[in-house]
C-alpha cells in the first residue's frame, strides 16, 4: 500500500482496556464491517511477544480490505510484522531515525500537539499528522491543552500533508473536524467502547462521507 494512496478518513485506534470484554480482533472485525479505512494497533502494556501476535493476527484480518495496519510507537514491531506503517509521538523514536531504518514504502505518522510540532513533522517528511487532542478525552489525559477547531484550522493553513484528528471525536463532532480541514477522524472510544462497534463505525463513516461530499 503506497503512502500516497491511503484513505485516512475513518481511522480506528485500538485500546484493549476500553473494549468491554471483547477482544481487539473482534473490535477490528466489527469496525471493518462498519467501514474503517485505517487501523492502528496501540498497545501500551502488553509484552513484545503478545504485541507481535496481535499485529500478525490483525494483519491477517485486514488482508483484501485495502485497509493499512499501522503500529503505534514500536518501529521494531512494525518491521517485524511488515506492517504498512508506524505512528510516532513526540517522545518516540525521532522520524529521521525511523526513516533510516524503514523502507520508503512504510507510512510514518507523527503526533502533533501544536502548530510547531505539525510544521516540523511535515518538514521531516511525515506521511500524515495525527493532530490532537482536538477535544479533552478521558482515553488519554497526558496531553497538552486541546487544540479545538481553531487550532486545527491554524495547522491546516500551514501544512499540506494529510491531517488525521484525534481526541474526543464522535458522531456529534466528526463532521465539524472534516469541515475545518481534517482529512480523517481517528477514534478510540467511539468505536472500541461502543455497544455495537460495527454500527458505530458505520454511522461515523456516513457522517464523514457526507461532510466530505459537501466540501
Ligand atoms: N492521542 C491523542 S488523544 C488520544 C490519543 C491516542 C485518545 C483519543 O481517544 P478517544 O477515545 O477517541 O477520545
Ligand atoms: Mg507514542
Amino acid at each position: 500500500m503506497k503512502p500516497e494512496n491511503i484513505d485516512y478518513s475513518l481511522y480506528l485506534v485500538t485500546d484493549r482496556g476500553l473494549s468491554r470484554g471483547r477482544t481487539t480482533i473482534q473490535i477490528v472485525e466489527a469496525a471493518l464491517r462498519g467501514g474503517v479505512t485505517c487501523v492502528q494497533l496501540r498497545e501500551k502494556a502488553c509484552s513484545t511477544r503478545e504485541f507481535i501476535t496481535q499485529a500478525l493476527s490483525i494483519k491477517d484480518h485486514l488482508k483484501g480490505h485495502n485497509v493499512p495496519l499501522i503500529i503505534n510507537d514500536r518501529v521494531d514491531i512494525a518491521l517485524a510484522v511488515n506492517a504498512d506503517g508506524v505512528h510516532l509521538g513526540q517522545s518516540d523514536m525521532p522520524i529521521e531515525t525511523a526513516k533510516a531504518i524503514l523502507k520508503d514504502s512504510m507510512i510514518i505518522g507523527i503526533s502533533a500537539e501544536s502548530l510547531k510540532n505539525a510544521v516540523q513533522a511535515e518538514k521531516d517528511g511525515a506521511d500524515y499528522i495525527g493532530v490532537g487532542s482536538i477535544y479533552a478525552t478521558s482515553t488519554k489525559t497526558d496531553t497538552a491543552s486541546p487544540l479545538g477547531l481553531e487550532g486545527l484550522r491554524e495547522i491546516r493553513r500551514s501544512v499540506k500533508i494529510p491531517l488525521v484528528c484525534i481526541g474526543g471525536l464522535n458522531r456529534e463532532n466528526a463532521g465539524e473536524v472534516i469541515n475545518n480541514g481534517a482529512d480523517g477522524v481517528a477514534v478510540v472510544s467511539a468505536i472500541v467502547a461502543a455497544h455495537d462497534p460495527e454500527k458505530a463505525a458505520g454511522e461515523l463513516k456516513k457522517i464523514i462521507e457526507q461532510a466530505r461530499l459537501l466540501q
